[in-house]
């Protein structure tokens, strides 16, 4: 049977980049049909429709069909996986506060479509930014899919850190194991080297610079979105789709025996962040859909200070947006 992958702001960078390897079977394997369910604004569809017919023209093989809708209830039917991408941009001036007030909005309406239409099964990744809090915002108000069915994407922070970890080491990402992204998608996270290893043996011994770890690992790996832009003239699409693929293909196929990734899931309490917060924390996943927060990892205090901080500053994202929230 296929599996309804639905995917907003499909006519975007992230879009254009996410969709053709999910339709490629990168998600849920070589076995598995998909069909795509695309979810644009009215004004965008005309160039979804050119995209629609790029995926025509590639001829997947796994790809048994394409919807192309403006209304979320059409985009979320029946759908198994759900990459909440769409929302809109940041522009010039525009504090974090602006972002959250402008994004929020449109994740109350999916919230409700998705728990109206979506398959009971769901699991819902959210891209778009802020997307820690816009998260929050869709799963109160779609609280007929549980919280455990909900996540936001900080895969990307996380590979950023593997690949500068390897990039220092002389070694290759796929080297690196259990770096952690704490908190929020923001430049307040704190990637954590002090878990991960390199080639079985612990990072930190193998970097041996622990300055560098402390200030330009962590700024390279928090101001890395600043970065691309600058570089590129365009927020990062590429490396942020093929992290979506990871976190859905872990989250669906499981993290391997020992390792965890890195995903903004709902706070049972643990590590003394407020329960309810979405917050970027390690999980292992079975891979039946599901996550375990890993518990009992040790912070040293430059680190706990730094996780404080961005918890910190996730509280003040959720207060900002309270009457977003739902009853
Ligand atoms: P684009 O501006 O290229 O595409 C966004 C698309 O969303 C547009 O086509 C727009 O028409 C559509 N859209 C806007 N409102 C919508 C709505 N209500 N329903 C459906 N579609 C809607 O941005 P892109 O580069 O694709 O980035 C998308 C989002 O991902 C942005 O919020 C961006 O900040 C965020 N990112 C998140 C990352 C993460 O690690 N979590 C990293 C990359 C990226 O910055």
């Amino acid at each position: 049977m296929a599996k309804r992958v639905a995917v907003t702001g499909a006519a975007g960078q992230i879009g254009y980049s996410l969709l053709p390897r999910i339709a490629a079977g990168e998600v849920f394997g070589p076995d598995t049909p998909v069909i795509l369910q695309c979810l644009e604004i009215t004004p965008a569809l005309g160039s979804l429709e050119g995209v629609r017919m790029e995926l025509d023209d590639c001829a997947f093989p796994l790809l048994e069909g394409v919807v192309c809708s403006d209304d979320p209830r059409v985009a979320f039917a029946d759908a198994d996986l759900v990459f909440l991408v769409g929302s809109k941009p940041r522009g010039p001036g525009m504090e974090r506060n602006d972002l959250l007030r402008e994004n929020g909005p449109i994740f109350i309406g999916q919230g409700q479509a998705l728990a109206d239409v979506a398959a009971k099964d769901v699991r819902v990744i959210v891209i778009g930014n802020p997307c820690n809090t816009n998260c929050l915002i869709a799963l109160n108000n779609g609280r007929r899919i549980a919280p455990g069915q909900w996540s936001a994407m900080t895969q990307l922070d996380h590979n950023r850190a593997q690949a500068q970890l390897a990039g220092k080491t002389g070694s290759l990402a796929r080297d690196v194991k259990n770096v952690v992204i704490w908190g929020n998608h923001s430049n307040t996270q704190f990637p954590d080297w002090t878990h991960a290893t390199i080639q079985g043996k612990p990072a930190e011994g193998q970097v041996n610079d622990l300055p560098w770890l402390q200030g330009p690992f962590l700024k390279t790996v928090q101001e890395r979105g600043k970065a691309i832009i600058d570089a590129r003239g365009k927020s990062s699409a590429l490396s942020a789709a093929s992290a979506g693929i990871d976190h859905a293909r872990l989250l669906m196929n499981g993290t391997s025996k020992g390792e965890w990734t890195s995903m903004a899931v709902v706070s049972d309490g643990s590590y003394d962040v407020p329960a309810g917060l979405l917050c970027s924390v390690p999980v292992e996943c079975p891979g039946d859909g599901t996550y375990r927060i890993v518990k009992g990892l040790e912070f040293q205090p430059f680190g706990r200070e730094k996780f404080d901080a961005s918890v910190k500053e996730l509280v003040w994202e959720r207060d900002t947006v309270k009457d977003l929230l739902g009853s």
